[in-house]
C-alpha cells in the first residue's frame, strides 16, 4: 500500500485538468493571470461587477500602506447579495440543506431564507440593535447561525461569531473586547449523541462581562434551560411577532461586515476586521472560480461557521453565488465512520471542501469505508487549513474523487478573508501537496529575513506584496498590533503571513506551515501563548511552555511542559486537573495531549524559553545547538522523560 502510493506519487507528479472539466469550467482561460497582472486594479474593478451595488464606487483602491480601502464610496448590502438578488431567478431553489446528527433534515429555499432573515433582522431592530452595534453569535452548526449572520449584515450590525466549541471564558473574552450587547445562542446541541449544555456555557460567559443586555435563545434540542426574565428571549417567540420584509441597510463598501477573533503570537486573540465591499467581491469570485459553482451543484464545506472558512465558504461566497449549500451538525464518525459518505450519497453532493486532518482520519479508517458508498456525484474536491501531505492528497484524489475530480488545495487565512493561493480547476495542472499558484491579481513571494526573494527550492516566509479586496483592515481596537503583526517585518506595504513556504521549478508554492507560535490542531488555529497563560493561571503552576508535536492525523497535538509552584509535587491527578483546566478555559480543542512536569524550562541566558528545543524534544528530533542555554543539562532530562512516556 505504502509502496503503491509512493510510486504513484512519482507517476502523478502533475495532474492535468480533465478535458471535460476544462470545457465547462467557470474559468478556463489561462490568460486571466496575465490580464490581472497587467493592471490589477482594473481586474478587480471588472470582478466587482459580479456584485450588486446600490451605487458604484468612485475609485477602485486607495492604498496607503498598510491601509487599503476598496471600491471607494460604493454602496451595497451583503445580505441583499446573498438573498434578494436571487429571488426572481432562484426563489424556489434550495439554499440550505441542513442535516442534524440524528438524521433530521431541514431545507430552506432562497425565498424562505430571505423571509427568515428579514424577520430576524426586524427582531434585532425591535430589540434595539442599531447599525454599527456588534452582535455576538454563539451557535452550533444549525441554519439559525446563517440566518443570524445574514440578519446582522442586513441591518448593518457587524457580527462576531464565536466557535460553539469554545468555553465560557473564551466567549467572555471576545464579548468583552467587542463590548457586544447582544448574544445569540441556543439551548444545547448534540455531539456524538450526547447533549452539550450550550446555554449554560453562554450564561457563564455572559456573567463574566457587564455588556450583554439581551440574549436570544434558539430552541434546538428542546431541553429545559433557565431563562433570565429581563435578559433572555426565545428565538421562535421573537420571530413569531416580528414583521416580515426588512429593507437592507445601505452600507458603505468600507463599513465593517464582521469581526472574527483569531489566535496569534501573544496571549489574547485578535479581532480581525473585515469590511463589506472588498470581502464580498473576493469571496464571491473565489467561490465561483475555485469551486466552479454551477446552478445545480450541491456544495458542502465541512468547516464550522465559527471559523473564517465557514464565513467565506459556507455563507458569503456560496450564497452570493446562489448555490445550494449543505450544513451538517454532527461528528464525522457518528453513528459510524461512513457518515460523511452517507451524506454525500444521500444528498448527491457534487463539491466537497474539507481539512487535511479529516482526510488523514478517513485514510486511517480505511478505503473500504468510502467504497461502500456511491460517490459518483462528486466532481470537485477541496482542502484547507493546513499543509496536506502528498500521500493524503492522493488518497483523497483516488478514494473519494475516483481520480475524476480535481483537488483544489487552497491556502488562505482569517486575515486574507478569501482564498489566495490555489489551483483554478479548469486551468491549473495539479501537484499533490502544492497549493500551486496565487489567484489572479494576487502577488505572493517567498522572502528571507531581509526581504529578498529566496531562490527556487529554498524555504522562506510567505509574503503578500500587493493589496487585495478582502484583506484585513485592522485589528479591532488595536491598530498597533495590526501594524506590528503583519506589516513590520519588511517594508510597510508587504504583508507577513507568518507561514513558511518554498517554490519549485514551476514556481508552484509549497506551504511549510506556521513560523510563529500558532499551532493548528485538527485545523483549528490556537496560540501557544493562550494555552500557556491558561496553564499559568492555575494556582499550582509556576511556568509553562506549550509546543505543537507532529501528529499523523491531527497535524499537530499540544504538548505542555510545566513547572509547578513551590512545594507542589507532581501527580497524575494534578496532570488531569491541568488538562481539564485548559479544556474548561479555552475549549476541548485546546486540551494538551501530553503534559511533562519539569523543574526548569530550557532558557537562553537572557531568560527566554527556548520553544524550538522543546518542540524538537516533543517530536523526538535532534535538538541542535544548545550551547547558548543557561541550563543545557535540562535538555537531556526532558528527552528522557518524553522517551519514557512513549
Ligand atoms: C483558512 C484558514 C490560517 C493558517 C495559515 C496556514 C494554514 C490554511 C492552508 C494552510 C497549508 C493550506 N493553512 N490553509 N497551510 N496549506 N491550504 O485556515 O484560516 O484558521 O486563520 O488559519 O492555516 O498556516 O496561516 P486560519
Amino acid at each position: 500500500m505504502e509502496e503503491a502510493i509512493e510510486s504513484s506519487l512519482k507517476e502523478w507528479q502533475k495532474i492535468e485538468p480533465p478535458e471535460e472539466f476544462v470545457k465547462k469550467a467557470n474559468m478556463n482561460d489561462p490568460d486571466i493571470y496575465d490580464m490581472a497582472e497587467k493592471d490589477y486594479e482594473r481586474f478587480w474593478e471588472g470582478i466587482a461587477e459580479n456584485i450588486d451595488w446600490y451605487s458604484k464606487w468612485k475609485s477602485v483602491l486607495e492604498w496607503e500602506p498598510p491601509h487599503a480601502r476598496w471600491f471607494i464610496e460604493g454602496k451595497l448590502n451583503a445580505s441583499y447579495n446573498c438573498l434578494d438578488r436571487h429571488i426572481d431567478s432562484r426563489g424556489d431553489k434550495t439554499a440550505i440543506i441542513w442535516e442534524g446528527e440524528k438524521g433530521d433534515i431541514r431545507k430552506y429555499t432562497y425565498r424562505q431564507l430571505l423571509d427568515a432573515t428579514s424577520r430576524f433582522a426586524n427582531s434585532l431592530k425591535d430589540m434595539g440593535v442599531k447599525k454599527g452595534d456588534i452582535v455576538t453569535i454563539y451557535l452550533p452548526m444549525i441554519p439559525e447561525a446563517v440566518i443570524a449572520m445574514l440578519a446582522c449584515a442586513r441591518i448593518g450590525a457587524p457580527h462576531s461569531v464565536v466557535f460553539a466549541g469554545f468555553s465560557a471564558d473564551a466567549l467572555a473574552q471576545r464579548i468583552e473586547n467587542s463590548r457586544s450587547k447582544f448574544l445569540i445562542t441556543c439551548d444545547g446541541y448534540l455531539r456524538r449523541g450526547k447533549e452539550i449544555p450550550h446555554k449554560k456555557r453562554a450564561d457563564e460567559g455572559v456573567s463574566r462581562v457587564d455588556t450583554v443586555d439581551k440574549v436570544i435563545v434558539v430552541r434546538h434540542t428542546g431541553s429545559d434551560v433557565p431563562m433570565s426574565k429581563q435578559r433572555d428571549v426565545w428565538w421562535h417567540e421573537v420571530m413569531d411577532s416580528a414583521s416580515t420584509g426588512c429593507d437592507p441597510e445601505i452600507m458603505d463598501s468600507e463599513d465593517m461586515l464582521f469581526l472574527m477573533y483569531t489566535s496569534g503570537t501573544t496571549g489574547k486573540p485578535k479581532g480581525v476586521v473585515h469590511t463589506t465591499g472588498g470581502y464580498m467581491v473576493g469571496t464571491h469570485i473565489t467561490t465561483n472560480w475555485v469551486f466552479d459553482i454551477k446552478e445545480d451543484d450541491i456544495y458542502w464545506c465541512t468547516a464550522d461557521v465559527g471559523w473564517i472558512t465557514g464565513h467565506s465558504y459556507i455563507v458569503y461566497g456560496p450564497l452570493s453565488n446562489g448555490a445550494t449549500i449543505l450544513i451538517y451538525e454532527g461528528a464525522p464518525d457518528y453513528p459510524e465512520r461512513d457518515r460523511f459518505w452517507d451524506i454525500v450519497e444521500r444528498h448527491k453532493v457534487t463539491i466537497f471542501y474539507t481539512a487535511p486532518t479529516a482526510i488523514r482520519a478517513f485514510m486511517r479508517w480505511g478505503e473500504d469505508i468510502p467504497a461502500k458508498h456511491d460517490l459518483s456525484t462528486l466532481r470537485l474536491l477541496g482542502t484547507v487549513g493546513e499543509p496536506i501531505n502528498p500521500r493524503a492528497w492522493l488518497w483523497y484524489y483516488e478514494n473519494i474523487g475516483n481520480k475524476r475530480c480535481p483537488v483544489v488545495d487552497t491556502w488562505w487565512q482569517t486575515e486574507t478573508g478569501m482564498i489566495m493561493i490555489t489551483p483554478l480547476p479548469g486551468i491549473t495542472p495539479l501537484k499533490p501537496g502544492s497549493a500551486t499558484r496565487p489567484f489572479p491579481g494576487i502577488k505572493a513571494k517567498v522572502l528571507d529575513d531581509e526581504g529578498n526573494e529566496v531562490s527556487q527550492g529554498h524555504g522562506g516566509y510567505l509574503a503578500l506584496t500587493r493589496p487585495w479586496p478582502s484583506m484585513i483592515r485592522t485589528v479591532y481596537k488595536n491598530e498597533q498590533r495590526f501594524i506590528d503583526t503583519y506589516w513590520s517585518k519588511w517594508d510597510i506595504d508587504t504583508y507577513m503571513s507568518e507561514d513558511g513556504a518554498r517554490r519549485d521549478e514551476d514556481s508552484y508554492f509549497w506551504i511549510l506551515g506556521r513560523v510563529d507560535d500558532v499551532i493548528k490542531v485538527a485545523g483549528h488555529r490556537l496560540g501557544t501563548m493562550e494555552i500557556e497563560s491558561t496553564l499559568v493561571s492555575h494556582p499550582e503552576v509556576a511556568e509553562a511552555a506549550v509546543v505543537g508535536k507532529k501528529d499523523e492525523v491531527k497535524g499537530e497535538v499540544i504538548v505542555a511542559y510545566v513547572t509547578l509552584a513551590e512545594r507542589i509535587s507532581e501527580s497524575d491527578n494534578l496532570m488531569s486537573d491541568l488538562v481539564d483546566h485548559v479544556a474548561d478555559e479555552i475549549g476541548p480543542i485546546a486540551r494538551p495531549a501530553h503534559i511533562f512536569f519539569t523543574d526548569e524550562l530550557p532558557k537562553t541566558r537572557s531568560g527566554k524559553i527556548m520553544r524550538r528545543i522543546l518542540k524538537s524534544i516533543a517530536d523526538g528530533e535532534d535538538v541542535g545547538d544548545i550551547t547558548t542555554l543557561q541550563n543545557p543539562e535540562i535538555v537531556e532530562e526532558l528527552k528522557r522523560k518524553v522517551d519514557e512516556s512513549g
